[in-house]
């Protein structure tokens, strides 16, 4: 059994949530309150930040890249990640690279002079790489669309952003909500 150390707001937790939902993975959910965390948390993760994970009698696992790429290893099936290794290296570049997404993303909710266009530019970048193939991990769908997802999803239904203007990632999404796991985190960024 695993637990989730989880803030349902979080979009870095939104990923381990994605990845456990598409592999089936049975988990215990233990929600953080992020405004007034406990202080038996910070042995979880010194940082206090969620997402951690923690299988039972291991220790307490922080950091949502690291935590996929461990639930990947630990749940090879369904695999979210291409078979070829430069495939696998650029869908996990586009995960380490995610702050040319979330930090135009960051700007705009902080209501920033000059994000919207940043942002509008990132979202660029992506439906331009989903103009030449079907999903940010390759040919098929894995860790680098559940990577950046969140951050997209929340754009849209939290910030107001239209995707009209980017018409292969918004064909993106709309075929990743069709997807359960992605359907159950569009359901929770609804009723935040
Ligand atoms: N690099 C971390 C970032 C996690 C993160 O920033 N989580 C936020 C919530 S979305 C958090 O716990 N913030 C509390 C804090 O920074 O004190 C990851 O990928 O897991």
């Amino acid at each position: 059994m695993i637990t989730l150390y989880n803030a349902e707001r979080c979009p870095y937790a939104a990923r381990v949530r994605i990845v456990l939902a598409e592999k089936g993975i049975e988990v215990e959910v233990v929600e953080i309150d992020l405004s007034d965390r406990p202080a038996w948390f910070y042995d979880k993760n010194p940082k206090g930040r969620v997402p951690v994970i923690e299988e039972e009698g291991e220790r307490p696992l922080p950091e949502s890249a690291v935590i996929m790429e461990f639930l990947e290893e630990r749940y090879p099936e369904p695999a979210l990640l291409p078979l070829d290794p430069a495939d696998r290296a650029a869908a996990r570049l586009l995960i380490f690279r995610d702050d040319d997404l979330t930090d135009p993303y960051y700007a705009l909710r902080r209501e920033e002079e000059g994000a919207r266009e940043q942002f509008d530019a990132a979202l660029g970048r992506l439906d331009a790489l989903l103009g030449e193939q079907p999903y940010l991990s390759g040919a098929e769908y894995g860790l680098a669309d559940v990577g950046l997802v969140p951050w997209v999803l929340r754009a849209r239904d939290m910030l107001g952003v239209e995707l009209d203007g980017f018409p292969s990632l918004a064909d993106w999404l709309a075929r990743l909500e069709q997807r359960p796991a992605i359907a159950e985190e569009a359901g929770i960024v609804a009723a935040l």
